[in-house]
């Protein structure tokens, strides 16, 4: 299915979402944050808090854990690329 939502943006219009999104590093296919939190604990009530948001967007980051460091990557997988999806919920997750 394509549509405004999921269709892959076209790579001129990454490069303007990239701006709105100056904590992500663009990866190819995907956007990537990583935080950095206190403690173990708090990295996954934060991975926890993630999940809430990312259930109520029905849009799902990969996610890595390292002790107390969380990797987001965010991509679109069924539009084989980056959409408004992963920068909507970027911009979600910024605002923690
Ligand atoms: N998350 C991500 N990151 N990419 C997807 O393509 C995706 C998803 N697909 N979450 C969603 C769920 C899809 O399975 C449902 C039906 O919308």
């Amino acid at each position: 299915m394509v549509d405004s939502v999921s269709e892959a943006l076209k790579s001129e219009r990454v490069q303007q979402k990239m701006l709105t999104a100056p904590d992500w590093k663009l990866s190819e296919d995907s956007i990537i944050r990583t935080f950095k939190l206190p403690s173990f604990r708090s990295a996954l009530a934060f991975v926890q808090w993630v999940g809430e948001v990312a259930e109520a967007a029905d849009h799902h980051p990969d996610i890595d854990i390292r002790y107390t460091k969380v990797k987001l990557t965010l991509s679109t997988h069924s539009a084989g690329g980056l959409t408004d999806k992963d920068f909507d919920l970027a911009a979600q997750i910024d605002q923690r």
